[in-house]
């Protein structure tokens, strides 16, 4: 399953709670893609087998956001069956190049290889069918979230192989001096300067997201890749609205 076939664009959110549940609830919403976080929050590649499995069971796209450029974690990532890895905090076009090299088969890269894998059926998939169409069937989405990135940001555009720029506006705000104000005019224009820059190369861009303006301010700018607050933060946001409404 492609995440953009047909689509204007998907819309998802941030997985950080252990149980896969969620996924499952995430995907009867209607999301298009869950993003199963192993930045931040208390998941480990182990726990997240489970949301890979529950997502590919209600057919919506399982996405891995890895902790940090690191090799092992990306082939990891792919090898328990994520469609998507995210990699944070990329900053030039070699960090962009290095997750194309890690996270595909030659030739486009160097993934490390191995079939006894979940993504591979544990070695039952016939090898050519398994190497002949993982690079096909998995993409790569990088954070640009810093000063240092963005003032790279023309050359990491034009690295092959990066299917999603990913705007990561918490971590820009704060490179940007006002940690954690993502509204804040300098971040906006920022994120609006990538935007502009990608479209001509053809380029996807993502963003986060936490209300349904926001989101559609982004797609109306072009943004097809929307990733809508996290799994925690819509649970409080459903609570809260339950109590204030009771107590009314
Ligand atoms: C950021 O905003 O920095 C993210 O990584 C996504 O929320
Ligand atoms: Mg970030």
């Amino acid at each position: 399953m492609s995440l953009f076939d047909n689509k204007e664009f998907v819309v998802g959110p941030f997985m950080k709670v252990s149980d896969p549940a969620l996924v499952e609830v995430a995907a009867f919403a209607g999301f298009d893609f869950v993003i199963i976080d192993l930045e931040h929050g208390p998941n480990t590649i182990q726990t997240v087998q489970n949301h890979v499995r529950a997502a590919q069971a209600k057919g919506i796209v399982p996405v891995i956001r890895v902790p940090e450029i690191n090799e092992n974690m990306i082939s990891k990532a792919l090898d328990i069956g994520a469609e998507y890895v995210q990699v944070p905090q990329i900053e030039t076009a070699d960090d962009a190049r290095r997750v194309v090299k890690a996270a595909k088969f030659f030739p486009e890269g160097a993934r490390g290889v191995c079939r006894y894998v979940r993504a591979a059926d544990y070695a039952s998939m016939p090898k050519e069918n398994y190497f002949g169409n993982a690079n096909k069937t998995t993409g790569t989405i990088i954070h640009i979230e810093g000063n240092i990135a963005f003032n790279n940001i023309d050359e990491i555009l034009r690295v092959d192989g990066i299917d999603v720029i990913f705007i990561g506006p918490y971590d820009m705000s704060q490179s940007c001096g006002v940690p954690g104000q993502v509204n804040h005019p300098k971040v906006i224009s920022q994120m609006k300067e990538i935007v502009e820059k990608a479209a001509p190369l053809g380029k996807v861009v993502g963003t986060f997201v936490e209300s349904p303006e926001s989101a559609k301010q982004w797609i109306d700018l072009g943004v097809k890749y929307i990733s809508y607050a996290v799994d925690v933060g819509i649970y409080f946001d459903a609570c809260k609205n339950i109590v204030d409404k009771v107590r009314e």
